[in-house]
């Protein structure tokens, strides 16, 4: 099945699923590996992993090029954090079609101001953007996509800027109308009410995607009882590999010495694997003249 298919249904299904952050190829392939169904290609992580502001500052085609070595080394599909389009609605569209050049199956936009901030630096003076234009980009994108499946989910950032419940339902209605197939409702709140207001206002009406990063002891049980399709979890393989090659880098630079170090990380044998080294030898027996 296509990686849009793939997407679509994970989105369309009655049950709540879930999809995991990655942000390079090697940590695409473990998401993969690790049984999720679909990755979300995070801006945040991406942008971080590059060593650069989570604020536009690796340009577009930039993060198009690492989606490609994502979705080269996967086969589930990759919904990719596309902040606020990377400019206008034509910028937005050519995004789209670039996008499905590379494989990738879906695109999130916000509905916020190019260059994009971290919705978690400041949100409540964050400036959104104004309804109709933020619905035109929506427009152009979906008539730019060539694939039928390719899906376009809209970012409401209503709360993460302190407006009320009216807004985010005014936005999301808006944006449902100008053909997103899907809404993200965000939310900064350690819990999940603004989330729950929403859902129970909103009643199905699209299918709704989370990141629940800042309310994240709310049981997961809970985001079946309010109908969400979607729960991303947005930033945790980055996190968890800063931690480790703190650690890693702390001792070896204290020890002077590997030896304290070598069983508590991956064996090289472990990242020829992922790396596919073993096709290769495969390869080439098969296609170089015998030794
Ligand atoms: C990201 O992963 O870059 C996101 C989610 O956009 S958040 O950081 O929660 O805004
Ligand atoms: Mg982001």
């Amino acid at each position: 099945m296509s990686k849009t298919k793939q997407l679509r249904q994970l989105i369309n299904s009655r049950k709540l699923e879930f999809i995991m952050e990655a942000h390079n190829g090697l940590s695409a392939k473990i998401v993969e590996e690790e049984g999720f169904k679909g990755i979300w290609a995070s801006g945040l992580s991406i942008s971080a992993a590059l060593g650069v502001r989570d604020n536009n500052e690796a340009s577009w085609t930039q993060v198009v090029d690492v989606l490609e070595f994502m979705s080269d080394a996967t086969s589930i599909p990759i919904l990719l954090d596309g902040d606020t389009g990377y400019g206008n609605f034509n910028n937005a569209r050519r995004l789209v079609k670039k996008l499905e050049q590379r494989g990738i199956a879906g695109v999130c936009i916000e509905d916020k101001q190019f260059p994009k901030m971290n919705s978690f630096i400041n949100g409540q003076f964050q400036p959104l953007a104004e309804i109709e234009e933020f619905c035109g980009k929506i427009k152009a994108m979906k008539d730019a996509q060539t694939d039928e499946d390719f899906l376009v989910v809209a970012r409401v950032e209503a709360f993460i800027t302190g407006r009320g419940l009216d807004e985010a339902l005014r936005r999301a209605e808006a944006y449902r109308k100008a053909g997103a197939d899907a809404v993200l409702i965000h939310s900064k709140r350690p819990d999940i009410t603004e989330i729950e207001a929403f859902m129970k206002e909103w009643a199905g009406r699209l299918p709704v995607v989370i990141v629940p990063t800042k309310y994240y002891l709310t049981p997961t049980d809970k985001f079946r009882e309010l109908g969400i399709s979607l729960a991303i979890w947005a930033n945790h393989n980055l996190r968890s590999s800063i931690a480790a090659m703190k650690q890693v880098s702390r001792s070896i630079y204290r020890d002077e010495s590997l030896a304290q170090i070598e069983n508590k990380v991956a064996p090289l044998e472990e990242v020829f694997r992922l790396q596919g080294a073993e096709e290769l030898e495969a390869a080439e027996r098969q296609y170089l003249p015998a030794p």
